[in-house]
């Protein structure tokens, strides 16, 4: 930390990088897969970051676990049963678990060092982790794919960069892995990057998407302290007739307001599909 200020450097980002003044460190350590850190920041609030990239902070961290839930869950006629797959801090938990009708969420995070971290320090998002219908299981994403067929109506894919432990949920194999493991017509969403810093890696997530699922669609929310302000969500359907510009479900004021919802609604859902022009034409969308 230099003179009290975090910066997130990352070669995915060259040349350009977040900064964050700290007030104090809450937790330093290593873990098996990834340096985990918990700051206490001066303008949003706590924050988590792994092998110093900000996975999320507690004053924007609603926008990007909304969306990551949401965007698949109103574009599918009736999500029963979801699987979130990383996630270790609890937030998608959280959000999925708000959804009427989701009767069981299962979810596979590599690292329960994370999820230990989140418990102590981030129980605005942790408190996921305490609904009864959330089973969580430790173990990397991509074997326990491979391990189930036909079980899920949606599947969240809430990951790290591809960097470390997440490399290979970025790869072809794994949107091969998540068509298996749905059930009919299911659903994917995947965290897959921006158009401003990583054009490249989302037009290769949408390839790899586009040659499994019959729909694709790419969407971003605004979130501060990801790089470039904003974060991007690859979603795949297996039924054609998926529109993920039209959402299925959609909530009165006073729902949101229940469900504590503070960036998803219908029109937040469609305007995030509309890109700008640069990054429809290199995309094709
Ligand atoms: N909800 C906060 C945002 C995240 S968390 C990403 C999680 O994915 C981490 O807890 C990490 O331990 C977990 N993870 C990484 N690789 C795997 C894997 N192979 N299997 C299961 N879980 C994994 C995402 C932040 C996005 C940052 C954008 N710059």
């Amino acid at each position: 930390l230099k003179q009290g200020w975090f910066s997130e450097i990352n070669g995915l980002w060259p040349g350009i990088a977040q900064s964050l003044e700290v007030e104090k460190i809450l937790y330093e350590g290593q873990s098996e897969y990834q340096h985990v850190l918990v700051l206490q920041t001066k303008s949003y609030g706590k924050a988590l970051v792994l092998d110093g990239i900000i996975q999320c902070t507690e004053k924007d961290e609603f926008s990007y676990q909304e969306m990551i839930s949401f965007l698949p869950l109103c574009s599918h006629p009736n999500p029963k049963t979801v699987l979130i797959v990383g996630g270790g801090d609890g937030g998608v938990a959280r959000e999925v678990a708000k959804f009427p009708g989701v009767e069981k969420i299962y979810q596979v995070e590599i690292d329960n060092k994370v999820v230990e971290v989140s418990k102590q320090f981030l129980p605005f998002m942790a408190k996921g982790f305490s609904d009864p219908k959330v089973n969580l299981h430790i173990g990397d994403g991509f074997e326990f794919m491979k391990q189930h067929n036909n079980e899920f109506d949606v599947i969240i894919t809430d990951s790290s960069d591809p960097v470390g432990p997440a490399i290979s949920l970025f790869q072809e194999p794994y949107f091969a892995l998540l068509k298996k493991a749905l059930k009919p017509n299911g659903i994917v969403c995947c965290q897959a990057g921006t158009v401003w810093s990583n054009l490249d890696q989302v037009q290769d997530t949408l390839t790899h998407c586009k040659s499994i699922f019959p729909k694709v669609a790419y969407g971003v929310s605004s979130v501060p302290t990801y790089p470039t302000g904003q974060i991007g969500y690859m979603l795949g359907s297996l039924n054609p007739e998926t529109n993920f510009n039209e959402p299925l479900k959609t909530f009165s004021e006073d729902e949101l307001d229940k469900m504590e919802l503070r960036y998803y609604n219908d029109k937040i859902h469609r305007a995030s599909f509309e890109l700008p022009r640069f990054a429809k034409k290199s995309l094709k969308l």
